[in-house]
């Protein structure tokens, strides 16, 4: 068995300029600045922070990359071994919501059995104003409407600024604790399905052991 401390890979995923480089800095240092850094516009940036969950420490990486997921050469890198991606979208930008089924897709087919977190980044933006000046930005209902369809392909849902740092560093650790927790519950189903002394099933077709792995 592998030891050592766990480590979960996420990936930032989502629209150019809802904030994704954004999240990473608050990650990785929780500053914000309103410049847009072309460092991460044009590289894969990766940093990892470690978390305490259920008296255990466990390592979450975050990637980063300014839209060249898309590219097939760094999009076998960004995508491989990922655990989890955290699909951002910009809550004062309806085009960056309604692209999110696509970026959906784009998990399921790169990084196979990703969990998929949801981020609505700029809630500063909507906030501030009233109702009827919300214009371009993301209702309740939109949101509703989107997590109901897709209640079983979301592993947690998050509303953040990165400007005023609202929601940012509870989003981290929840994601920590929920990637841990079903990590281990899958350890555990596989105990309890390889029980000791048991003999493991033998493959009819041949009459010998299945592998496991
Ligand atoms: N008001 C406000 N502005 C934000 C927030 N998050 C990011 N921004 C600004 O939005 C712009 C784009 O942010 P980035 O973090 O570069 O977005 P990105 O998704 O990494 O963009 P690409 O790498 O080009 O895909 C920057 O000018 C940020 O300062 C936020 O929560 N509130
Ligand atoms: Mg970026």
């Amino acid at each position: 068995m592998a030891t050592g401390v766990p480590s979960y890979k996420v990936i930032l995923h989502g629209e150019y300029g809802v904030g994704k480089s954004s999240i990473f800095r608050r990650f990785m240092n929780n500053t914000f600045t309103t410049a847009t850094g072309k460092k991460s516009t044009i590289g894969l940036d990766q940093s990892t922070r470690t978390y305490t969950i259920d008296s255990q420490d466990v390592k979450l990486t975050l990637w980063d990359t300014g839209g060249m997921e898309r590219m097939s050469f760094i999009g076998s890198s960004y995508y491989r071994g990922a655990h989890a991606a955290l699909l951002c979208y910009s809550v004062n930008n309806r085009d960056s919501f309604t692209i999110l089924s696509q970026y959906i897709l784009d998990i399921v087919m790169n990084a196979e059995g990703a969990k998929i977190f949801l981020c609505g980044n700029m809630s500063d933006q909507v906030d501030a104003v009233s109702e009827s000046d919300l214009g371009n930005a993301v209702t309740d209902s939109d949101l509703e409407q989107f997590t109901s369809q897709c209640e079983d392909v979301l592993s947690g849902v998050y509303r953040v600024s990165c400007k005023d740092g609202t929601g940012l560093q509870d989003m981290f650790e929840d994601m920590a604790r929920f990637l841990h927790r079903n990590s281990m519950s899958k350890m555990t189903l596989r105990r309890d399905l390889v029980q000791p002394g048991s003999t493991p099933e033998r493959d009819e077709a041949n009459g010998e052991k299945r592998r496991c792995c």
